[in-house]
């Protein structure tokens, strides 16, 4: 078993999941979190590694770069990975029905926050989303352009059409998750110009292969493996 892992002892599970988390700052929400999710992934009998993708101060946050090198990252560490959630700290499932599996299109994971139902645009992409790694290729992974809350989710989206790839989204009475209560963040102000980038990085020009980011550490917790890492500033 690698270092960071976890994987069902009577059964071999269908799948290794990568749950990669962009994070800064948020300490009491990653308590919550690993205290829900690891029990969750477990009675799913799915075989695990939890990546925290932690950036440094001093640069706006950047959720799409940290994704991207997520992906990266954790494949150098383990090469036969073949599922990828990439999941916000602040959420947690309600329904052990919903799977933390991947398919042959794009999966969004998430519905809903508790009983009311997310503005349920095409291809909404925020919140927690499975991809197998083919797929994350083909769409270039995620733009490294948006710093800042917001924008990265629904450029995604473009990106998904864009490659000629669907959609799918589990059923709304699972998709329901449970959001931890946060104030804006200090290091995450508003992107500008949202709408323009959103429909504008493809990912012929930016992406998965032009993230740029420099691994500060690499420290294995009991649960997780914990990632540090540089993303430098806006051109
Ligand atoms: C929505 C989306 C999220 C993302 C974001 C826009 C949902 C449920 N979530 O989240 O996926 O598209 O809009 O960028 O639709 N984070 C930190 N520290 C920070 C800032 C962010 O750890 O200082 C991480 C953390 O994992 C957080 C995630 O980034 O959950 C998204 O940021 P948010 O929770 O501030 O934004 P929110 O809830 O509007
Ligand atoms: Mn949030």
């Amino acid at each position: 078993m690698q270092r960071g892992s976890w994987a069902p002892k009577h059964c071999t599970p269908r799948w290794h999941v990568a749950i990669i988390i962009p994070y800064r700052d948020r300490a009491a929400h990653l308590n919550v979190f690993l205290k829900n999710i690891i029990p969750f992934l477990q009675k799913q009998l799915l075989k695990f590694t939890i990546f925290l993708m932690e950036q440094t101060d001093g640069v706006a946050f950047n959720r799409g770069a940290l994704l991207n090198a997520g992906f990266a990252e954790s494949r150098r560490i383990i090469s036969n990975i073949d599922c990828f959630v990439f999941h916000d700290v602040d959420l947690i499932p309600e329904d052990l029905s919903n799977l933390y599996a991947c398919a042959s299109k794009v999966r969004s994971l998430v519905t809903g926050r508790r009983h009311r139902r997310y503005t349920q645009y095409g291809g909404y992409m925020g919140g927690a989303t499975s991809f197998i790694p083919q797929l994350f290729e083909d769409i270039n992974g995620y733009s490294n352009k948006f710093y800042g809350w917001g924008g990265e989710d629904d450029n995604a989206r473009h990106r998904v059409k864009k490659s000629g790839l669907k959609m799918m989204k589990v059923p709304w009475e699972i998709g329901r998750f449970t959001m931890l209560q946060h104030a804006d963040d200090s290091g995450n102000p508003h992107v500008k110009n949202m709408k323009v980038l959103g429909s504008d990085v493809l990912p012929e020009v930016d992406g998965l292969h032009t993230t740029n980011y420099e691994v500060k550490s690499i420290s294995y917790r009991d649960h997780f493996i914990r990632i540090l890492v540089d993303i430098p500033g806006p051109d």
